[in-house]
């Protein structure tokens, strides 16, 4: 109970006026008699009006939490738009034809499997990932005897879901250190969207409340370190790095030391994806993981492969090459807003088996999103569903 309701009953009117309604001899009997009346315990009144100061503010934290929930749902739909728009072009191509294959449709054959097999293929789903997918549908076709098209197109949203969830628990979400700073190094061939995602992830961390330190690994081509720099301003977020030429180890061993000393949450690290050749590339990753490790063991946390959607299959390669030269903990799939061959999302989790944590839909700060399947199969079938 609070102070107030606790006041208002020690000096409850109605009780006052019957005290006065009390007969006289009584009154007498009363005042001959001991004291009685409770003394006012201070600590209980003071224990109440806690207690009654906690509730008010669990009810104004459940306000806010419903607030929160609220601009969280809403984040959610403006998420989702981005997924919606940054598919159109895959959509138009790939579900559109789909579309057209059920509406033509009278029956379930061989043409039918045939036509859907190069409709997947030409959405960059990757040959060996449609072939497993046609084997599954078959055999579903035939165990469930599906036979109409139109039912068949949902068990083909389905199926492609199963593809990238596969019975597994899915790790999009990056491992942030427990305590101290988290290193994210980013690597990946020039011009595929290396420096334009860290300036779009540290956007959003630091929207998120993190202090964020962008850090200038690449100094292997001109202009690379002052591209970064001008995004680090542009987006708000402190930056480090040295001249062109320096080696990158030495940017790296500057940046991740001013983020322990300055208490940096996060550090987006920059690197070069032009080099003369892959033992070069690797010799240089492996230089600057050990000057990162040296400095906050277990770090860096993530180590982020961009790729660009548009170049297809070939980005594929690109990531089973990566994948032997350093520790790839995941996939940011850039330009995805750019091709008609959203489908490659779902080859890289089959074919590379690494999980694609975020994936650029645009040019702009807030085209990046986190990878979320649901989304993703909502932005391609939207027309479907
Ligand atoms: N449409 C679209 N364009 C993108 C996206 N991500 C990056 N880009 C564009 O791709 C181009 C190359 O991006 P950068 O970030 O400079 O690529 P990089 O990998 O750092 O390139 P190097 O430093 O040369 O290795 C820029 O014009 C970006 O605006 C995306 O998600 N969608
Ligand atoms: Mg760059």
């Amino acid at each position: 109970m609070g102070l107030f309701q606790k006041i208002k009953k020690l000096f409850n009117k109605e009780e006052i006026e019957k005290i006065e309604d009390v007969p006289e001899e009584q009154v007498a009997v009363k005042l001959d008699s001991p004291v009685k009346e409770e003394p006012i315990d201070v600590d209980q009144v003071v224990k109440e009006y806690k207690e009654y100061e906690e509730k008010t503010e669990l009810k104004r934290l459940e306000k806010s939490k419903k607030k929160r929930e609220e601009n969280k749902k809403e984040q959610q739909l403006r998420d989702v738009k981005v997924y919606e728009k940054g598919l159109t072009k895959t959509r138009q191509n790939f579900v559109s034809r789909l579309l057209e294959l059920t509406s033509k449709t009278k029956r379930i054959d061989d043409d039918y499997f045939d036509e859907l097999e190069e409709i997947l293929i030409m959405a960059d789903i990757g040959v060996h990932t449609v072939m497993g997918f046609m084997d599954r549908l078959k055999k579903r076709v035939k165990a469930e005897r599906i036979e109409d098209p139109e039912y068949l197109k949902e068990v083909i949203v389905d199926e492609l879901f199963i593809i990238y969830v596969n019975d597994e628990v899915l790790v999009n979400k990056i491992q942030y250190a427990k305590d101290g700073p988290t290193v994210i190094l980013f690597v990946g061939v020039n011009g595929v969207g290396k420096t334009t995602t860290i300036a779009k992830l540290a956007w959003k961390l630091k929207e998120e409340g993190k202090k964020v330190l962008l850090v200038a690994g690449d100094t292997f081509r001109a202009g690379a370190t002052m591209q970064l720099k001008e995004w680090s301003e542009r987006v708000g977020v402190s930056f480090c790095g040295k001249e062109e030429g320096v080696d990158p180890s030495s940017v790296v061993f500057d940046g991740v030391t001013l983020a322990k000393n300055e208490n940096y949450d996060v550090v987006l690290v920059d690197t070069a994806g032009r080099l003369q050749n892959k033992v070069n590339l690797m010799k240089e990753l492996e230089k600057i993981n050990k000057v990162i490790g040296n400095l906050i063991p277990g770090a860096p946390q993530e180590t982020l492969l961009v790729i660009d959607a548009t170049t297809g299959q070939n980005g594929i390669s690109q990531a089973k090459s990566f994948k032997e030269i350093t520790n790839i903990t995941g996939i940011v799939l850039t330009k995805l807003d750019g091709t008609a061959k959203g489908g490659i999302v779902l080859a890289i989790k089959e074919e590379v088996k690494v999980p694609v944590k975020y994936i650029g839909l645009g040019e702009r700060k807030e085209d990046l999103q986190v990878f979320d399947i649901e989304k993703y199969i909502y932005g391609l079938f939207k027309d479907i569903l």
